[in-house]
């Protein structure tokens, strides 16, 4: 199914008590927490459901959580027809596909990418930073430096079809600070979160970012605390949306942290939002989501506006789930 399409149907179901399903909705899940026995990951958006896939031949043979986000969200950096994360992403303001990631394991050992450009898979490259390294960012030339030093394969960007896009965005859009749309139309950052069958948690973050944003803008995607945390001894979050509200509450760390003090994923999750929602006087086209678990296997999940979800895989399930809402757009 078509992005556009899929939103337009997605109903958000933690609106469930208030809303009946609209005709022709995809009713995709009847609760937007749940708890799962054994090893769990999750992703943000749709795209996730094939990350989870893969992650999952990793967990199932009882493989470790940091292996199986790496490979799960590789598939995404690989898709050619995904516009907000690796290779197919847009690029910034200026013509250059920017790519930010990061990856946390269950020793809260970090690693982290950002501002990269021609580096066909950069959660690998920040694993390897976190790995082999004493540093856990590397940025710009540097990362790339680093990563063609240590073999990592390249690919060129933009990708001709995203070249026209921007060809055609340039065109309409001459001023030199216009401020981009950033809405459900755009928003594909795939982040995930696992556990695996040891009960150790690990994530996974990777984006090209805000589509036309400034050269040398970064968001939350790259940096440990905002678009990634994991605390093994209570939970992992991860983040998708306005990556600069993100960054202003310290998001997924603040989520873990919430958990550690009693709320569940979902609550933990929809608090974050809240903190978001009131730190911002103009709430238009400010989207973002969170998606958590808990070392349960409790998860949850909440966005500013209607539309988000995130894919599920447990060793019963596997299916995408609308996230809890603020509002409607
Ligand atoms: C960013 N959080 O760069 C990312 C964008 C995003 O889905 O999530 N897109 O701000």
């Amino acid at each position: 199914m078509k992005r556009r399409s899929f939103f337009k149907t997605g109903l958000g179901l933690g609106a469930i008590t208030m809303l009946q399903p609209l005709k022709g909705a995809t009713v995709l899940a009847s609760s937007f927490e749940g708890v799962a026995a054994g090893p769990i990951v999750l992703s943000t958006w749709i795209h996730g459901l094939e990350a989870n896939r893969a992650a999952w031949e990793v967990l199932a043979k009882g493989g470790k959580a940091l292996d199986a986000v790496e490979k799960g969200v590789r598939i995404t950096e690989a898709d050619l027809a995904n516009r907000s994360v690796g290779i197919g992403g847009r690029p910034d303001r200026d013509g250059h596909v920017t790519l930010d990631a990061c990856i946390m394991d269950e020793k809260s050992r970090c690693g982290a990418v950002a501002f990269m450009e021609g580096i066909a898979h950069p959660i690998s490259v920040a694993r390897a930073i976190m790995e082999t390294t004493q540093h856990v960012m590397l940025v710009g030339e540097g990362a790339e430096k680093f990563a063609s030093e240590n073999g990592f394969e390249k690919a060129k960007m933009p990708i001709a079809e995203v070249k026209k896009d921007w060809k055609e965005w340039k065109k309409e859009n001459k001023e030199i600070f216009k401020k981009p749309i950033i809405n459900h139309e755009n928003h594909d950052t795939i982040g995930m979160i696992a556990m695996d069958s040891n009960g150790d948690l690990s994530g996974a973050c990777t984006t090209s970012g805000w589509a036309y944003k400034m050269h040398g803008r970064v968001g939350d995607s790259p940096i440990i605390g905002a678009g990634l945390f994991v605390d093994n001894e209570i939970g992992a979050a991860t983040s998708t949306g306005l990556g600069e509200a993100i960054i202003r509450v310290a998001g997924s760390s603040m989520v873990v942290e919430l958990m550690r003090h009693g709320y569940s994923p979902a609550d933990a999750c929809k608090e974050v939002v809240n903190r978001i929602i009131k730190k911002h006087s103009d709430l238009s086209n400010l989207q973002c989501g969170f998606i958590a678990i808990d070392k349960k296997g409790n998860y949850g999940a909440y966005s500013v506006y209607a539309g988000f979800n995130y894919a599920l895989k447990t060793a019963s399930e596997d299916k995408m789930v609308d996230a809890g809402f603020d509002r409607n757009w």
